[in-house]
């Protein structure tokens, strides 16, 4: 059994990405199940096809989606992924998008079928804080998140897909001091525990 975990490289002048940093600090298995790692681009189009082209090409039994939410106390499983783009700055590549469908003819909304409460409870069981959470944005984690969902419905069997938003390390926030953070080492063992029950559900 194979685990997609993504992060996204960094994006909106903040030096550093936790979720691409915390990469090298989870394990390459849990167990017989492999964990495979990527690094995603924070541009709409290029982080749509990469993450539709990972699950049909990597074929996971699990797919957990990470991204930095500067302002997170916590970390925030996000419940849902919704069909629209609405950029407040542009992406990486320059591209804006102000109120644009992600699909078309998609549904508007895709619930993420990962046991989050279960989720939840066993991350805050190791010390760390974790919230669910009813938005993941406008921005391109809601587009991975909802490219992922909506890919993993065209596989058979579809594999369950999960978006978690990680707040800023302690350095990040040294310079946005109204922000606060969380160190890497704390999200490792939060996101273990989280992989951990999400794999048990499978
Ligand atoms: N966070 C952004 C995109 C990349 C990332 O790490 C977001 O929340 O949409």
């Amino acid at each position: 059994m194979k685990v997609l975990v993504t992060g996204f490289e960094p994006f909106g002048g903040v030096e550093g990405n936790p979720s691409e940093d915390v990469l090298p600090l989870l394990p390459d298995a849990l167990g017989p199940i492999q964990i495979v790692k990527q690094v995603l681009p924070v541009a709409f189009v290029d982080s749509g096809w990469q993450i539709a082209a990972a699950l049909t090409e990597e074929r996971p039994d699990l797919v957990l989606c990470l991204g930095l939410k500067s302002g997170a106390m916590a970390l925030e499983l996000e419940r849902i992924a919704i069909n629209l783009d609405d950029a407040y700055m542009p992406d990486n590549a320059g591209d804006q998008p102000r109120e644009r469908p992600i699909l078309p003819h998609g549904p508007d909304g895709i619930f993420s079928p990962l046991p989050l409460k279960r989720m939840q409870r066993a991350i805050q069981s190791t010390g760390v804080p974790a919230q669910l959470s009813n938005s993941a944005g406008t921005y391109v984690c809601n587009h991975v998140f909802y490219v992922a969902l909506a890919t993993a419905r065209e596989l058979s069997p579809p594999p369950p897909v999960g978006f978690i938003h990680l707040p800023l390390t302690p350095q990040l926030a040294l310079s946005r001091y109204d922000r606060p953070s969380m160190t890497l080492e704390d999200m490792r063992r939060g996101l273990v525990a989280a992989l951990a029950t999400a794999i048990d559900a499978l």
